[in-house]
């Protein structure tokens, strides 16, 4: 489908701007690697000090580029499925939003004034405008949601009998639990941190800031991978040469995620003083229980590849696999989907360590979790990003993509270099190696009296990774920044990959509506954060200590 100019204009931006902004956040993750591994003992490089780095890498990777990200795939695919652009004042006015918060809080990060990571709750401080940034760039996605909702009850109205195709859903759950998720973190941004930061409130109550910013942080962790698996559900089976198992598992599969994904971050509190055991027992189970969806993704599209296969002759359990169009110039997409799916098995499965309750006493706060999350954030959710925006702007920008070999082969190298980083990290981590610790100026420098040599074999590892991930990166950008910079060969289009269903299966009408689910969610929600925040309150009050940054 064609469309209009300004909508192209906005695609483009919010494809280009937060890539631009990614090479410092890659750039920033190398760097860590090699302070860790002890090759770089001293306090900054260039001027940007260690956990100003930690801070540029975590922001730009993990919450400007994936937030644009999931802006711009929905767009895409509510135009394409939808046939219908959204209204101009909500694209114009959420990229403007979106692209002016996230310059201002690249601006106080790169001025050495917000280095308090990106989970930024107090104590740490960083300067108002940070928190001001970092809403605007979230009160942004938020406008454009606000935009598709009208498309859909027109899109319902004028198709009463067809169902809601899986990609929108998969698009409205997302943004829906994003929108509830992100409320009570807009309200620690701009209620309690930016007039804490201005001095206008002297006092703060740390373990709510704690408590707000992980009701959020956990959904938004799923608030990243949720595009991919709109492109696992619709769009791999195609890519693969299969179908789509089964489309209901698909759509139930959205739809625990919509109730499951807010209640469960205390998960990421389970050594916080003040929470009882009894309510991070409910979230430990509860967090046992937004595995499903994914448990349920893997056999879904494990067996849409499994039919790919064996529609190309293979026989017994295994030879499937074989039969994958793995490294193939004229389908470069596939590397970027399957080397995900591959990464999430070990992130997955590292992430149910994490939940249960009393394991996560072992790993918590050590290289164990970045391990985890590199194979989830840094495997699926990121190569989809990859994967998309290289095919997205060559359709939007009608400009072609060139070094098709070099793309395809960029997913492979850079799945190597996230198993090895995220191999180093965790068993560093399982040897007590902690996280988020300049490691170069302590225990990985023999000069230092905290020196510990079971240390640097992991961390060794990791770095070896990063370099990989970061030569990975540097093709990638190659790539993506060559094709932006040349002129357009062909027209300018929205065309999304489609794949048909295996099973004509009865529609089931309570797959097909979002609003007992959406009830569901609050009350789950309630079940956990009502008994949290009244221990919160109970146990700790607001203190005027703080660190500056
Ligand atoms: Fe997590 C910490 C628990 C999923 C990201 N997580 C983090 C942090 C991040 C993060 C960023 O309970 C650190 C936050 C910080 O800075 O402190 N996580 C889980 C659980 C899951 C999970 C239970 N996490 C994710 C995803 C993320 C992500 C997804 C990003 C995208 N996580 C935790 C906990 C903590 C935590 C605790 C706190 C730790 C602490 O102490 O601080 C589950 O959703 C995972 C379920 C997944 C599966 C895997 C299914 C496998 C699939 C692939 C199939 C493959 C196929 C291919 C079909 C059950 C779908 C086959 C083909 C062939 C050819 C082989
Ligand atoms: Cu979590």
């Amino acid at each position: 489908m064609t469309i209009s100019r300004p909508l192209k204009t906005t695609l483009l931006l919010g494809l280009t701007m937060p890539m631009s902004l990614f090479i410092l956040g890659v750039y920033n993750g190398v760097m860590q690697t090699l302070y860790r591994a002890g090759v770089l003992q001293q306090h900054d490089v260039a001027g940007i000090n260690y956990y100003q780095g930690l801070t540029m890498h975590g922001v730009i990777n993990a919450i400007v580029l994936t937030t644009f990200f999931a802006v711009i795939f929905g767009h895409y695919t509510i135009v394409h499925y939808l046939r219908k652009e959204p209204p101009k004042w909500s694209y114009i006015t959420s990229i403007v939003f979106m692209i002016t918060g996230s310059v201002i809080a690249l601006v106080v990060m790169v001025l050495g004034k917000a280095s308090v990571l990106y989970t930024f709750y107090a104590p740490l401080q960083a300067a108002p405008l940070f928190y001001i940034g970092t809403a605007m760039l979230i009160i942004g996605s938020w406008i454009a949601f606000a935009g598709w909702v009208p498309l859909w009850f027109e899109w319902k109205r004028e198709n009463p009998l067809s169902k809601m195709p899986i990609a929108i859903l998969g698009t409205f759950v997302n943004f829906t639990m994003w929108f509830m998720a992100s409320i009570p973190v807009i309200y620690e941004l701009l209620a309690l941190l930016t007039p804490w930061a201005m001095g206008i409130r002297e006092k703060i109550n740390v373990p709510e800031t704690r408590t707000l910013f992980w009701m959020f942080g956990h959904p938004l962790v799923y608030f990243w991978i949720l595009p991919a698996y709109i492109g696992y559900y619709t769009m791999l089976p195609k890519i693969a040469g299969g179908k789509l198992y089964s489309g209901n598992a698909a759509r139930l599969a959205f739809l625990l995620f919509l109730i499951l994904s807010t209640p469960v971050g205390v998960h990421h509190q389970f050594s916080e003083g003040g929470i009882s055991p009894s309510i991070k027992l409910w979230v430990s189970i509860l967090t046992f229980g937004v595995s499903l969806p994914s448990f349920m993704t893997a056999f879904t599209v494990g067996a849409s590849l499994e039919y790919a296969g064996k529609k190309r002759g293979a026989k017994g359990v295994f030879q499937w696999m074989a039969r994958l169009p793995w490294f193939r110039k004229d389908n470069y997409l596939f590397g970027y989907f399957i080397c995900g799916l591959i990464l999430f098995i070990f992130g997955g499965l590292s992430g149910i360590v994490n939940g249960s309750y009393t394991l996560n006493q072992l790993v918590h706060n050590t290289g164990w979790v970045p391990g985890h999350f590199h194979l989830t954030v840094a495997g699926p959710s990121i190569l989809f990003i990859l994967g998309l925006t290289l095919y997205m702007f060559n359709h939007v920008s009608g400009k072609p993509l060139k070094h098709r070999a070099t793309a395809t082969i960029i997913p492979y190298l850079w799945t190597i270099g996230v198993a090895m980083l995220a191999h180093g990290l965790m068993a560093g981590g399982l040897m007590g190696e902690p996280r988020r610790t300049n490691m170069g100026l302590t225990y990985t420098n023999p000069e230092s009296h905290l020196f510990n040599s079971a240390w640097v074999p992991s961390s060794t590892m990791t770095m070896l990774g990063g370099i990989i991930m970061g030569t990975a990166a540097l093709l990638y950008f190659v790539i993506f920044f060559r094709m932006a910079f040349s002129r357009p060969t062909t027209t300018p289009k929205i065309e999304m990959i489609e794949s048909e269903e295996l099973h004509i299966e009865k529609p089931i009408p309570l797959l097909l509506n979002m609003r007992p689910w959406i009830i569901l969610a609050i009350i789950l929600v309630a079940s956990t954060y009502y008994p949290s925040f009244k221990e919160v309150f109970k146990y700790s009050k607001p203190v005027d200590n703080r660190f500056d940054m």
